[in-house]
């Protein structure tokens, strides 16, 4: 899979035959000024090129011959006591299949042997490649990369459905487990049981397990509350399987059973998620869904009573990014927000909710994106609009005030862009029916 990365990428350095790629891959980072260390996690891009899960390694891909030579840290005794054994450049051909492994202090001796002409590296790179005596260019990796890693190879996919898999699980581990009187921090951990025993140790993302008005904060992490019946919970939390990401949410009552104000504003999102969902085919783009989602988020507010007027005004005036203020989705890979979500050219749209989408590209098949409205009542947005002469004639003042304390609901799934649609990766329940029937279990 790894082979085939890196002859996409260099396909499209064709006609430089002198010139070469630089990809330098992560180190360990520690924590402020102590030894303390947190755990290795590979630059994606790096990793994407090479498949190498090693601190302080780097590549070079040439662009004239196709060669990929991978360089290695030399390390000494020191570090086998410390750290495990140290491998010979023989074992680093056998796992990673480079054509030659060099040792980094070799790196500039053989720069200056085979003279290239420029070396394509990443925005930062400029002083190292310098020091190595050689013309950096950081024009085109970059965009090169993200180009690649946008359209997912057969083997990110399989990769991608096994993060899924375990994540699937994993939620359902969750919706079994909640109850009142017990503390969010602890459905983190039945969370992570399941995707550490599984070998997923690394998370892709800080999880979000959040009860009552916490489920309205959307990057809430502090999962200390105790839950409590009356209350929906909202879990955000995926696992990362070869440093690919599953990215899932669902929301349902801390008791296992929706109230009827509940039910209908969860019927809001899932008829929300269901229409984009449905959208999804090659050629049509992410924000023309979020806007068909955010209509089915308004009328059906519209349809409660919680705001008034024609719907077609409550979308100009922007009325449904007070409820649904972010993206209605990204896409997906080795990094959560993956890259990719902007083609050159394409700038983001200046429009409350809109601006925070994080992918404007035109679908194409092999694309692999999640898709997760929410309904929220935040507060911080409401009372300004409510305020505000412009916007408060829209809004039932007297219900939503009563909602302040609700928080928020959101559904997220993980789809791969097919020719005909899409194939959903993510199987959690998520009808009120299934969820319900789950939770008495
Ligand atoms: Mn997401």
């Amino acid at each position: 899979m790894y082979s085939k990365h890196r002859t996409r990428l260099l396909s499209l350095f064709e006609d430089e035959k002198e010139n070469l790629l630089y990809l330098k891959g992560g180190s360990v980072l520690n924590r402020y000024d102590t030894d303390f260390e947190y755990p290795f996690r590979q630059e994606s891009n790096f990793l994407y090129v090479t498949g190498a899960n090693e601190p302080d390694m780097a590549a070079f891909l040439h662009c004239g011959t196709g060669e990929y030579f991978l360089v290695i840290p030399r390390r000494d005794v020191q570090y086998a006591v410390w750290m495990g054994s140290v491998h010979i450049p023989e074992t680093y051909r056998s796992m990673y299949g480079p054509d030659r492994v060099i040792y980094n202090d070799e790196v500039s001796e053989w720069i200056g042997k085979i003279k290239p002409g420029r070396i394509h590296c990443l925005p930062g790179m400029e002083k190292e490649v310098k020091i190595l005596g050689a013309t950096p260019d950081t024009g085109h990796l970059q965009d090169a990369l993200a180009y690649c890693r946008v359209i997912k190879s057969k083997g990110e996919i399989d990769y991608l459905k096994k993060a899924a898999a375990v994540a699937n699980q994993a939620h359902l581990d969750v919706m079994q487990s909640v109850a009142p009187g017990v503390c969010e921090f602890e459905m983190k951990a039945v969370f992570e049981h399941r995707t550490v025993r599984y070998g997923l140790t690394h998370a892709p993302y800080s999880g979000i397990f959040a009860s009552g008005p916490g489920s309205a904060i959307l990057h809430y992490t502090e999962n200390r509350r105790i839950m409590k019946s009356g209350e929906l919970f909202l879990t955000d939390a995926g696992a990362e399987y070869r440093g690919y990401a599953a990215d899932i949410t669902r929301t349902y009552p801390v008791d296992g059973s929706f109230t009827s104000l509940q039910a209908d504003l969860y019927d809001i999102v899932l008829s929300s998620q269901l229409t984009a969902l449905n959208m999804i085919r090659p050629g049509n783009k992410m924000e023309d869904l979020h806007m068909a989602a955010s209509r089915e988020i308004v009328a059906g507010l519209h349809f409660c009573g919680l705001v008034s007027g024609n719907v077609d005004e409550l979308i100009e005036m922007n009325i449904f990014a007070l409820f649904f203020p972010h993206g209605l989705g990204h896409l997906l890979g080795l990094d959560t927000h993956d890259v990719g979500g902007y083609p050159k050219g394409t700038d983001r749209i200046d429009r409350p909710g809109l601006r925070f989408l994080r992918a404007r590209r035109t679908f194409e098949p092999g694309m692999v994106l999640t898709i997760e409205p929410g309904l929220y009542f935040i507060p911080a947005l409401l009372e300004p609009a409510l305020a505000d002469d412009k916007t408060a004639g829209y809004l039932n003042s007297k219900k939503l005030k009563k909602l302040f304390d609700f928080g928020g609901i959101r559904i997220e799934d993980n789809v791969i862009v097919r020719e005909d649609g899409i194939e959903n990766l993510t199987t959690v329940p998520k009808t009120r029916q299934e969820m319900e029937l789950v939770m008495a279990e």
